[in-house]
């Protein structure tokens, strides 16, 4: 990023680490009260995720099914004919989602792939599904070809703070992200990043983090918020691993609506093991989007039916 480009910034890490202490319903209040003046506080946003280039991926991310390092049993499979992607859009689609997520396991986007993803995301588009991708490293010049061809938003997660990032991932830096982020920018797609928790970092990196991504040049459209899924035979699973206190997830999601007001804040990988109360409470704390559909890239997800009924008890609507 050259200086000109960088921000102001625009809040302190301070500030953030103060939101974090204030008194729990204080802080719930105030996100709900941001909440409103952004967005319905009855509609929930669905996006479906599908793997389409699954394991192998040379990168060393240590949570992930996907890297080839982690002997995690995953099979890899090449990138997926455009039938079975179009396929599983219609079912997200049928399901009530109204956005498609298509990720690959690659360090960077091959040249030679390019023709065959400009073809996914037209067909999906083409279902009147919102498009994202997540495929790497992007350059400038590919993120604007996938734009012409219908793309709406490019997924690309910074995960932790800049200084726990090297404990996570040895194979690719924070400033490489940062810099597939502006590239994305400068071609007109929205951003979709946030990161994971769960993986042994402290709250002092829980606060980096979202002082990374509310400090971005333009805030992301879309902020994911997973709670780690551990994964037999990666190292998060086997070294990382330290499960978050609920009401610290809470307060995580609060800080993220509070600091980026206009975005989705998508409370996403790990709802399978979160009681539907503790749902609840994301949502009331300004959660507004969630990954549907009994997959997310490799690991389970909850049913369809079991989201629209939890959404049913819960008088919100799917977007
Ligand atoms: N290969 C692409 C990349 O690295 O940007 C995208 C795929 S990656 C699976 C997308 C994001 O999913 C990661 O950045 C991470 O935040 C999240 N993720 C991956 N595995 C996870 C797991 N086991 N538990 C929770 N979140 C996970
Ligand atoms: C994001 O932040 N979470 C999604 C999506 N972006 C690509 C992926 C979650 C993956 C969970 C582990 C798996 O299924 O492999
Ligand atoms: Fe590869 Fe993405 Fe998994 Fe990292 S998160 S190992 S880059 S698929």
């Amino acid at each position: 990023m050259s200086p000109s480009e960088q921000p102001a910034e625009r809040v302190t890490r301070a500030q953030i680490a103060a939101l974090f202490e204030r008194p729990f319903t204080e802080l719930i209040f105030e996100a709900q009260s941001v909440h409103r003046r952004h967005h319905d506080p009855e509609r929930i946003q669905w996006s479906t995720l599908l793997s389409i280039k699954t394991g192998g991926c040379p990168e060393d991310c240590g949570y992930c099914a996907q890297a080839s390092r982690s002997p995690t049993g995953l099979s890899p499979e090449p990138l997926a004919a455009i039938e079975a992607v179009v396929a599983s859009a219609r079912r997200a689609a049928e399901g009530g989602s109204s956005r498609f997520c298509m990720g690959a396991a690659w360090r960077r986007v091959a040249e030679r792939d390019l023709p065959k993803l400009e073809a996914m995301v037209a067909a999906v588009k083409a279902l009147g599904l919102e498009t994202c991708m997540t495929l790497g490293t992007l350059s400038e010049g590919q993120a604007r070809r996938l734009k012409r061809a219908g793309l709406d938003y490019y997924n690309h997660n910074l995960d932790t703070s800049r200084e726990y990032y090297g404990e996570v991932v040895t194979t690719r830096g924070y400033d490489e992200r940062l810099e597939t982020l502006a590239a994305v920018r400068r071609a007109g797609l929205k951003v979709c990043c946030g990161g994971i928790l769960g993986l042994g970092e402290t709250r002092a990196d829980r606060v980096g983090l979202l002082w990374e991504l509310a400090n971005l040049p333009e805030p992301p459209e879309s902020v994911p918020i997973n709670q780690l899924v551990p994964v037999p035979g990666t190292p998060a699973a086997a070294a990382l691993a330290e499960p978050v206190d609920d009401i610290e997830f809470v307060r995580t999601i609060a800080a993220a609506r509070i600091l980026m007001p206009a975005s989705y804040v998508r409370l996403s990988a790990g709802r399978e093991s979160m009681s539907e109360a503790l749902q609840a409470l994301c949502f009331l704390a300004g959660a507004n989007s969630i990954f549907t559909g009994s997959r997310l890239l490799t690991t389970p997800n909850r049913a369809f039916e079991a989201d629209r009924a939890l959404m049913d008890s819960l008088g919100l609507r799917p977007e």
